[in-house]
């Protein structure tokens, strides 16, 4: 039997997509990432997804894990010649267990799907991301995927208690007992979480919840410089509850505001602006203290409360519709993070250290204020990183501050050639070693994470 007829024998000949049909699982949705996949499989169980694994391992034909396809590095968009494993099929939910606070959730299901369960139980997931509705809880796992609440709740991988995988080999490993306390051997669970692909296919997950706070409260706050947020995320700290602390510049807001995606409270437009949410039992205590907080800052120009949920959404819009309205500008994408103390100081020197390698690019730096971690947008700048000038100068810059050259999107295919900028020789190789004993024959997401041995 060929390989494409041992699929469709696992998985059911509708479900082997191939040629034209292939059309979207091809390439990731910025379109940065693309290649002309073998076929596309879509297996609706995990014995399935161990069918597919485990043939492809016996032809020798190299797979890679896809979920929603909102990734940013190319970890999930195939390479020429790859199986796709799409897990658009297993998308199920359970019921969320409030004994336990926890629930089981299927690789495919979307995060919005399991935070819409949770939210039925009077629970809620602590991960929470713009592409909710398109990223699948196997993406966000695969990922350690970060997003708007790791100030309160910790990366996703604070949130998984368990999980179930495939791997190379198409066996399957399980760890779904949720035990709190299990030190049983190496910890196979965070070993896969953020393993973007390359040491297993997961499958299935159980996922912490935690009370749902009653009431929330977000103020937006307009700012004169970069420096005055650095003193906001000072100040606003001891606000107990504090749930989301966000940032972006003018240069984002216009192109938000000129694509009509969202309107803001201010009558002039500020270099910076700080979203601020925190969680508790009454909102209009909680706008009390976050006001108080901001009392006598210097370098705030305004601020907007918001306590009902509408308002609260348009407050919101400003800030995650950025992604959306970069995406037509086809920006190089760089997600860093920096030490707080060093944030002021990179975005100043950021736009020359582009401007040097990229000329008449200007950046449009936005994210995650209370981890440091910029997502640094450049429109335009794709022509002059063809050989990765532009990443190289930016990766650069982070480094010299001792920051993440990848707070919360992976490595991917994307920035595997700077891995050293953020791991010793050492730790590659310990890396390098783990991926061995895995996955010896390198066929699962092959050209991620890990550089080329001679690179
Ligand atoms: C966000 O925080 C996402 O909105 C996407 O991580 C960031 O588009 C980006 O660069
Ligand atoms: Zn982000």
């Amino acid at each position: 039997m060929s390989l494409l007829e041992q699929l469709a024998a696992a998985v059911g000949e509708r479900n082997v997509l191939t040629g034209d049909l292939v059309a979207g699982y091809d390439r990731d949705w910025t379109g940065a990432w693309h290649g002309d996949p073998r076929a596309v499989v879509r297996p609706a169980t995990t014995d399935e997804v161990a069918a597919v694994v485990a043939a492809c391992a016996q032809a020798g034909v190299p797979l890679v894990p896809q979920g929603g396809n909102t990734g940013l590095v190319g970890a999930a968009s195939p390479s020429d010649g790859e199986v796709v494993l799409s897990t658009t099929r297993l998308r199920a939910v359970g019921v969320p267990d409030p004994g336990t606070g926890t629930v089981e959730a299927e690789a495919g299901a979307t995060l919005e799907a399991v935070q819409t369960a949770a939210r039925s139980a009077g629970l809620e997931l602590g991960v929470d991301l713009a592409s909710r509705g398109t990223a699948t809880i196997g993406g966000v796992l695969a990922t350690n995927a970060g997003g708007a609440r790791v100030l309160r709740h910790g990366t996703t991988r604070t949130q998984v208690l368990g999980l179930e995988a495939v791997l190379a080999d198409g066996t399957v490993v399980t760890r779904m007992n949720g035990l709190p306390k299990d030190n049983t051997g190496y910890d196979l669970v965070q070993l896969l979480v953020g393993s973007e692909g390359t040491l297993g296919v997961l499958t299935r997950a159980l996922l912490r919840l935690s009370p749902r706070p009653a009431a929330r409260a977000a103020a937006l706050l307009a700012l004169e410089d970069a420096a005055s947020a650095v003193a906001v995320a000072g100040a606003l700290r001891s606000v107990p509850g504090l749930d989301a602390l966000e940032f972006y510049t003018a240069a984002g807001l216009d192109l938000v505001l000129a694509a009509g995606r969202a309107r803001t409270p201010f009558a002039d437009a500020a270099p910076v602006h700080v979203l601020a949410e925190a969680v508790g039992p009454d909102a209009d205590v909680l706008a009390e203290a976050l006001a108080e907080a901001l009392e006598e800052l210097p370098g705030l120009q305004d601020a907007a409360l918001a306590t009902s949920e509408t308002d609260r959404a348009r407050l919101w819009a400003l800030r995650e519709s950025h992604t959306e309205v970069l995406a037509p500008l086809e920006p190089v994408k760089l997600d860093v993070a920096v030490p707080l103390v060093a944030l002021a100081s990179f975005l100043e020197r950021l736009p020359e250290v582009v401007a040097a390698v990229a000329p008449g690019v200007t950046p449009v730096p936005f994210g995650h204020l209370a981890e440091g971690n910029v997502h640094v947008n450049l429109p335009g700048a794709r022509p002059f990183d063809v050989d990765g000038a532009v990443t190289d100068a930016v990766l650069g810059l982070v480094a010299s501050y001792s920051g993440s050259i990848s707070a919360e999107h992976g490595i991917g295919r994307a920035k595997r050639r700077w891995l050293h900028l953020g791991r010793s020789a050492a730790d590659v190789a310990a890396m390098r070693a783990v991926k061995q004993a895995l996955d010896p024959a390198g066929l699962l997401s092959p050209g991620r994470v890990l550089p080329d041995p001679l690179a």
